[in-house]
């Protein structure tokens, strides 16, 4: 028997989190039927304890939904994970869902990545449509992951975490030597860890642990298990004394990985502390970008990736909440700000090595786009060009240096040393803030 059958899944659009110790609010199958069957699972498991959004503050949540539903427009490119956490949450806007589904229902595949592919496969599960031959496209390409070149960098693992979750949520036998090769190569990987990757990569194999096709090998299960222990160790190490796990922008994630893990985190994880300190966030407006919106939104509403298949797409009732008017932003004639701007590019074997810095001028609340737009304007060596992604716009070049996959360069944007957890269209820096652009790499 396996101890994820009996694990107890969300009640009530709660997340469960841990206490370890023994909590009040237990039930009396925790306290006298569970131990009986792990002792008969011959493992050792773990309680956890449950979270939700107070009443109060379920306004603060809806806000946001609303804010990321109404970013699907007929023009904007789709974006999967949106579709996922509108499903998941529950769409309000039935129209923005349909519109969403369609248009990724007819994607092509073509020029997608693995991770992207993956994500579209699930959001057209969520909304109970048939990915079509998606699903073996990418089953396809994991098969032949990583690319085998003898100079080729160490992989990354965030989007091949999303292709084993998809495959398994497909079909967990044909998943099952994919998502095993993947651990393997995972455990001994170089790579330093990655909050989200870590976090993607447990509800993956997370996944796959519950799922392991009966008759199959022991040798899986060891396996995902130990993958698992060592990425719940490394989760559990992130997290702070205010909840926080990693930086706000996957706390959603590792939110979603610890509810669902068969590992014990290594530290008390005070599942409640964590949704309190976002929801704190969210009052303060970190959460307006639609990707961070959808990140956070299921753990919000009690609900991980591993629910993707479980989702009821019966015709919805669901009334779109009215909100408060948001206050919008006064003119202001407060003077301008000055922000030190620094671009610097001293990579070896990348050729013109650089380090210019200039004071720009501008409006106080500007986002940092403005200020590389001004340094541009002014000066012709601090020329950029960006790239659209699902969130938002990548700095992708600046003066002719260019980021690259294949060599796993990019440019890394620092508030003096410490990096910068938003990208350049989100982030409004203050007054006598040195930014810094490194050219660096991953
Ligand atoms: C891998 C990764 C990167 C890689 C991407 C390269 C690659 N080819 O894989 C690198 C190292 C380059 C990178 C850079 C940055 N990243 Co990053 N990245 C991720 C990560 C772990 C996974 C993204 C992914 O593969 N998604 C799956 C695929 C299928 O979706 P996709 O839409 O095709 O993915 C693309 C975009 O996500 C894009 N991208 C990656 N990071 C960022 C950041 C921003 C602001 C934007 C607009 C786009 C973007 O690159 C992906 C590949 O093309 C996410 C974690 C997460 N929770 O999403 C963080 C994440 C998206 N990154 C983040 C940040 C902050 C950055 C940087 C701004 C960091 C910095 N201080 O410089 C820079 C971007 C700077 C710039 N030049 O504009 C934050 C964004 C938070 C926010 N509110 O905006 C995240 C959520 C991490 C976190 N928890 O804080 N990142």
């Amino acid at each position: 028997m396996q101890i994820s059958s009996i694990r107890e899944r969300e009640v009530n659009g709660s997340v469960h989190g841990t206490y370890t110790g023994q909590e009040s609010g237990m039930t009396w199958f925790t306290l006298h039927i569970l131990p009986l069957l792990w002792a008969a699972a011959g493992t050792s498991t773990w309680t956890r304890s449950s979270c939700s959004v107070p009443l109060a503050k379920q306004s603060l949540v809806d806000g946001i939904q609303v804010l990321m539903e109404n970013s699907v427009t007929s023009s904007a490119h789709p974006n999967p994970s949106v579709l996922i956490a509108m499903n998941l949450a529950g769409a309000y806007n039935v129209e923005a869902q349909k519109l969403l589904t369609d248009k990724l229902m007819a994607s092509d595949t073509a020029d997608l990545t693995i991770g992207q592919l993956a994500l579209i496969i699930m959001a057209l599960n969520s909304s109970c449509r048939d990915p079509g031959n998606k699903v073996s496209i990418l089953q396809r390409q994991m098969e032949t992951w990583p690319p085998s070149s003898p100079d080729a960098p160490a992989p990354t693992f965030y989007g091949p975490s999303l292709a084993v979750l998809a495959l398994c949520q497909e079909n967990p036998k044909t998943a099952l030597p994919i998502a095993a090769r993947f651990a393997k190569i995972l455990r001994f990987s170089s790579s330093p860890f990655n909050m989200d990757t870590g976090a993607m990569a447990t509800l993956a194999l997370t996944c796959m642990y519950n799922k392991i096709p009966e008759g199959s090998e022991e040798g899986y299960r060891i396996l995902f298990s130990q993958v698992l222990e060592e990425a719940v160790k490394n989760i559990s190490m992130r997290i702070k004394d205010n909840g926080i796990i990693g930086d706000i922008y996957s706390t959603g994630l590792a939110m979603q990985a610890l509810s669902v893990t068969p590992k014990q985190p290594n530290k008390e994880w005070n599942c409640q502390k964590t949704m309190d300190t976002i929801l704190t966030e969210i009052e303060h407006g970190k959460f307006h970008n639609p990707m961070s919106i959808a990140q956070i939104l299921p753990s919000l509403k009690g609900k991980t990736y591993l629910d993707v298949p479980h989702v009821s797409c019966s015709p919805g009732h669901e009334v779109q909440p009215t909100l408060p008017n948001q206050p919008s932003p006064v003119p202001t004639t407060a003077p301008n700000i000055t922000v030190i701007y620094t671009i610097n590019n001293q990579l070896r074997g990348v050729e013109l090595f650089f380090n210019e810095t200039m004071d720009v001028s501008v409006k106080p609340g500007s986002v940092l786009l403005v200020v590389l737009e001004e340094a541009q304007r002014r000066n012709s060596m601090f020329k950029f060009e960006t790239t659209m992604t699902s969130w938002g716009l990548v700095v992708s070049s600046i003066n002719n240096v260019a980021e690259n996959v294949q060599e796993r360069t990019y440019w890394q944007f620092l508030n003096g040393k410490t990096p910068l957890n938003e990208g350049v269209a989100d982030y409004k820096p203050s007054d006598h803030e040195h930014i810094t652009a490194n050219f660096t790499r991953y």
